[in-house]
């Protein structure tokens, strides 16, 4: 396969050693409980991190930007300072039982090329800034990516400052607590690309001993909140024919989401992760229950008919058993299909850096799925240890996390053209 004019050498490569000592770093602000993290969107756990990376990027020479979102941004120079800067970004914000390395790696891998940059004297025409942005998880405030949908016009900032926490906690008020308010325009800087370097949170690289995904798109995601109503009453002496159990609603929706999901198999997915039942006492019949619907797949068309038969059996389910029930869409986007040329990027740097590689879909969504609205984008992936992720004990190798960032670090050197 050809390389491009301005592709770099094959002997540029990141430190690997460096990464995986920044990853470890970053891993200590806001541990879990089992080795993993729990450094949620916008907590203390969360500034204590964002005030590490903004350090080790104003000690690589970088300048600090942040936008109303939080979403903040360490700029590289180019020899052109007029040149729209190449971005290369992911989250540090974690899941309550997350791991190490989801979205981690790919802000510090993406520091890890500035260094190496540094390191080796390179200079480029495109500046280069690496991105953190705020909120990718959604678990806190959803819906997922939410910052990096403020900056691609998807979600208003009004709305996205308006999002609550379990606790009725906003966004806004929070993202105002920790100190990460900045002051530049969310979505007004323009971006010549953007590469993320995530981990693959699924099976396909690892059973098929493939150092790189090339990612050339992502699936669709649905998130429906359903309530279901029923009536609290006595768990010991209300007969069974009186009763209005909302859980026992849920669990036969739940039941229908998965037969739903099958029914498209093989790629197909459906689940709920979030779950409240009320007044959730051992006995109390639950009057309440509330649940997100999580579906995904790679087509659109897909997508849809597995929400109108969620809505359909919801409602039919709750009409035979005298509940009530309401269905709510908080989340979702369609299928991606990532920039070409930007993909053509990667898939020449696995290639050149002699990194075995196959053609990928995510299953996850991410920050680029949303910016790819706005600018080229595209994403490379690593293999994760039994393809587990969200999860304490998600797991890579130090080679596996060298080589994404290698590859990352070619594709964002060759699209910011080498100068010297
Ligand atoms: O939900 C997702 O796919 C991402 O991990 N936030
Ligand atoms: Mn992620
Ligand atoms: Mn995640």
């Amino acid at each position: 396969m050809a390389a491009s004019s301005n592709a770099p050498g094959e002997n540029l490569r990141i430190n690997g050693d460096r990464l995986w000592d920044s990853l470890m770093e970053m891993a200590k602000i806001g541990p879990g409980v089992a080795g993993g993290n729990n450094r949620q969107t916008l907590t203390d756990a969360d500034a204590e991190g964002r005030a590490l990376f903004q350090k080790w990027c104003e000690d690589a020479g970088c300048s600090m930007g942040v936008d109303t979102m939080g979403n903040m941004f360490a700029t590289r120079p180019g020899e052109d300072p007029d040149a729209l800067p190449v971005y290369m970004g992911s989250h540090l914000d974690t899941q309550p039982t997350g791991g190490k390395y989801d979205g981690v790696l790919g802000v510090l891998g993406a520091l890890e090329a500035v260094r190496s940059m540094n390191d080796l004297g390179i200079k480029t025409k495109h500046p280069i800034v690496i991105a953190n942005w705020t909120n990718e998880e959604g678990t806190r405030f959803a819906p997922a990516m939410l910052s990096s949908g403020v900056f691609a016009g998807i979600h208003t900032q009004d709305w996205a400052y308006d999002r609550e926490d379990a606790e009725g906690k906003k966004f806004g008020d929070e993202l105002k607590r920790i100190g990460w308010v900045g002051d530049e325009e969310v979505g007004a800087r323009k971006m010549h690309a953007m590469f993320e370097l995530h981990i693959e949170q699924g099976p396909i690289l690892e059973a098929e001993g493939k150092d790189i995904g090339v990612v050339t798109h992502g699936q669709g995601l649905s998130w429906t909140q359903v309530t279901v109503t029923g009536k609290e009453a006595h768990t010991g002496s209300t007969p069974m024919p009186m009763r209005k159990n909302a859980g026992l609603g849920m669990a036969r929706i739940l039941e229908l989401v998965n037969e739903i999901a099958l029914s498209h198999a093989p790629h197909a997915v459906g689940a709920a992760g979030h779950i409240e039942v009320h007044p959730n006492s051992r006995n109390v019949i639950p009057g309440k229950a509330i649940f997100t619907v999580d579906f995904r797949h790679p087509e659109l068309d897909v997508i849809t008919d597995m929400e109108k038969r969620l809505d359909a059996g919801a409602k039919k389910i709750a009409e035979d058993m005298g509940l009530e029930v309401e269905l709510e869409k908080v989340g979702g986007f369609d299928p991606v299909a990532f920039d070409e040329s930007c993909v053509t990027a990667v898939r020449n740097a696995a290639e050149r850096l002699g990194y075995s590689h196959r053609d990928l879909i995510s299953g996850a969504g991410h920050d680029a799925c949303w910016i790819n609205q706005v600018a080229p984008t595209s994403m490379i992936m690593c293999p994760c240890v039994d393809g587990l992720s969200h999860n304490e004990a998600e797991d890579i190798s130090k080679e596996w996390a060298t080589a994404g960032a290698d590859v990352m670090f070619h594709a964002a050197l060759e699209t910011a053209e080498i100068v010297s």
